[in-house]
């Protein structure tokens, strides 16, 4: 019986951790690289870009520029009246992702390059850009990224 009990307890620790602060107990030197950056600890960032998401449709600001490796801290902040969300990525991600969502509108996803936001709220996300290009970030709730929710990073060399 003990020894039930002590597996209990250590399979919950992930599970309540898990719903913590994204940034607590997250190991970033261990994210993964993909093609337009990787997580990173927004306490590191030198930099916050609020970035407020309306029920028109649009980010603002819709553009910006940061320098290849700089850690950005995005502080998405919903000012309308429905759920959006910021999903950083290359265009062909966000418009695959889109289609998904658009096939299974109830669909949870959750990655450190996103963040869902409710109505009246803010999220974080900590994001280096280890490559330069054009990338972008969108809204992929069903109809909004069609509608031009979508806003580009440009990352300079
Ligand atoms: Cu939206």
């Amino acid at each position: 019986m003990r020894t039930l009990l002590l597996v209990l307890a250590m399979a919950a620790t992930p599970l309540a951790s898990a719903h913590g602060e994204k940034s607590a107990g997250v190991d970033y030197s261990k994210a993964e690289e993909m093609p337009f950056g990787r997580a990173a600890d927004p306490k590191k960032a030198k930099r916050t870009v609020r970035v407020e998401m309306t029920d028109q449709m649009r980010f603002h600001p819709a553009e910006l520029t940061v320098k290849r490796g700089e850690i950005v801290r995005f502080l998405p902040v919903n000012k309308g009246q429905v759920l959006h969300e910021m999903v950083l990525g290359t265009m062909e991600d966000l418009t695959q992702h889109a289609e998904l969502m658009k096939k299974h509108p109830g669909m949870e996803h959750d990655e450190p390059h996103m963040a869902h936001v409710a109505p009246g709220k803010s999220g974080e996300i900590g994001w280096q850009f280890t490559q330069a290009g054009e990338f972008y970030y969108g809204c992929l709730i069903p109809g909004h990224f069609e509608s031009g929710m979508i806003g580009k990073v440009r990352v300079m060399p």
